[in-house]
């Protein structure tokens, strides 16, 4: 009796969608190292607890794919890019990786909807939700970026920014605690 409930190509999909989400991942980790090295701590703990997320994410496709009946293959995690040049590099690099991701589950929407697979479509509509919820923060920092003076940014509006965004409240815990396990 056939148990996997993913056809082959939905599998192959939804395991290279784990590892984007792993990727994501490291280049967060690799962001918020960049930014304590810089000495933005609050911008850095920011970072640490993006990069807790994309991992929760990465634990969601994993747990799909079992609960599917299905195999997750783990994957080599290609090293992030270089690091930003600026805190607004940083943000803009954060809004076209976050893009970027929308589009490649957009993708995979669209293949559930032409193999007929509600439960993967529904599956989905979950991080459909979160990406518009992503973009939209990254758009909001890179605004107020913006209306600090982007590149030419006063010291004081960037220590407001890393004060801001220390204590913003989000689903991961702070970076002190990322070694903890705690899905969501
Ligand atoms: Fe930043 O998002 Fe995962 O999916």
């Amino acid at each position: 009796m056939k148990t996997d409930r993913l056809s082959p190509a939905m599998n192959q999909a939804l395991n290279q969608q784990l590892t984007i989400e792993a990727e994501a991942a490291q280049t967060y980790l690799s962001y918020a190292a960049w930014a304590d090295d810089q000495g933005y701590a609050g911008i850095s703990n920011f970072l640490f607890r993006h990069a807790h997320e994309e991992r929760n994410h990465m634990m969601k496709f994993l747990r799909y794919i079992l609960d599917r009946g299905s195999k997750v293959t783990i994957q080599a995690v290609s090293a992030p890019g270089a690091d930003p040049t600026s805190i607004q590099d940083c943000f803009n690099k954060v809004f076209q990786q976050e893009v970027s991701n929308s589009e490649s589950i957009h993708r995979i929407v669209k293949q559930s909807f032409e193999e007929q697979d509600w439960a993967t479509w529904n599956f989905l509509q979950w991080f459909v939700k979160e990406q518009v919820e992503e973009e939209t923060l990254a758009l909001n920092l890179l605004d107020k970026i913006k209306i600090a003076g982007g590149e030419g940014a006063a010291d004081e509006a960037l220590l407001e920014l890393n004060a801001e965004l220390g204590k913003m409240p989000d689903e991961a815990h702070n970076a002190s605690s990322a070694t903890e396990q705690h899905p969501s």
